[in-house]
């Protein structure tokens, strides 16, 4: 009875032996190899980057990011720097994920841009405030990993000053963060505007649509904005996107030249096509200027998050 029992304890030590060799064998790669971490955090299918675009109707684009209800004529042509961002970072995510050679490489759900944009939207009070607005509360309800704010465009129509400005953009960004104090938030100055070349092709008249203030976007809101971002705060960023988009070409820096010197260039003739070209109303970014905001959004955006 036993030695029966001794035979048996032999027997399943040996198993529980061979089972281990097994087991070691049988993961011989995965211990040799490891999982570059990059490469390791996509295999989680729930493991997201969550990107939220708050802004105006420069951010809402011509508004495909609304599925099912189709882009209206006015907005045709407008592009949505979003949506472009989405697909420029995740083309930066492939190839980082073919560099490194992962296993896992990130699937297009495992990033999310949101478009929380609102068309008329001011930052500071007004008929359409920002903050007051269905959009921002379902921003609030999102779990975001960063933020991207771009407003001020309106504002400029019935400017106070910088002040009044960077205390409620400052105001905005704690509600931003009302459920996590250390959430990244990026401040975008927003993007130049012209007159609406249309109303001076037709009419000879040279000023700028819905009342907007174009030497107020130039010199106050982007300033303003540069000055809303807190010093010392590592978790807050200015973009300058009026800069970069005006230093990204000859014709843009041309067109800007003309317009810092005189609002309404009595050669305006001469520069229809380029304003038409870049933004359709002389507000609103076409195609071309919508990819150009979110190239220079990314590539800070993926630097800051360490993704690419
Ligand atoms: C800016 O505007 C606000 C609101 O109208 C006002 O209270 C404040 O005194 C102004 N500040 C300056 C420096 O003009
Ligand atoms: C644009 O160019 C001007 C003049 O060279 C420079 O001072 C400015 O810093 C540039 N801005 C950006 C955002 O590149
Ligand atoms: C950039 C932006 O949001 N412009 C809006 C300003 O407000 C008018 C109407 O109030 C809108 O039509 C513009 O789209």
């Amino acid at each position: 009875m036993v030695k029966l029992r001794t035979a048996a304890t032999h027997l399943s030590v040996i198993i529980v032996l061979l089972a281990a060799i097994h087991l070691l064998l049988g993961n011989k790669k995965q211990i040799i190899v490891p999982e570059d971490p990059w490469c390791d955090q996509w295999r989680d299918p729930e493991h997201r980057i969550v990107i939220s675009c708050l802004g105006d109707s420069i951010t809402f684009g011509d508004g495909s990011h609304h599925v099912g209800i189709p882009v209206k004529a006015s907005r045709a042509g407008r592009g949505n720097f979003p949506m472009a961002m989405h697909g420029m970072m995740m083309k930066a995510l492939l190839r980082n994920a073919r560099e490194l050679r992962c296993a896992n490489s990130p699937k297009n759900e495992q990033l999310v841009v949101h478009n929380f944009g609102v068309p008329g939207a001011t930052l500071t009070p007004s008929s359409l405030q920002y903050e007051m607005t269905e959009e921002f509360r379902k921003a609030l309800t999102v779990e975001a990993t960063l933020v991207i704010i771009m407003l001020g465009t309106n504002d400029s129509r019935e400017w106070l000053n910088e002040t009044h400005f960077m205390t409620h953009y400052q105001r905005l960004v704690r509600s931003v963060r009302r459920d996590n104090s250390k959430l990244p938030v990026m401040v975008l100055s927003p993007p130049p505007c012209y007159p609406e070349s249309a109303l001076f092709l037709k009419t000879g008249k040279c000023k700028p649509v819905f009342g907007i203030n174009c030497d107020v976007v130039r010199r106050d809101v982007s300033n303003a904005c540069r000055r809303a971002v807190v010093e010392g705060d590592p978790f807050m960023m200015f973009i300058d996107v009026f800069g970069s988009l005006v230093n990204s070409s000859a014709t843009r820096r041309n067109l800007d030249d003309h317009f810092r010197q005189n609002r309404c260039p009595s050669k305006l003739a001469r520069h229809t096509d380029s304003i038409i070209s870049l933004f359709s109303d002389g507000v609103h970014p076409t195609q071309v200027t919508s990819h150009q905001i979110a190239d220079i959004v990314s590539v800070r955006v993926s630097q800051y998050l360490g993704v690419i």
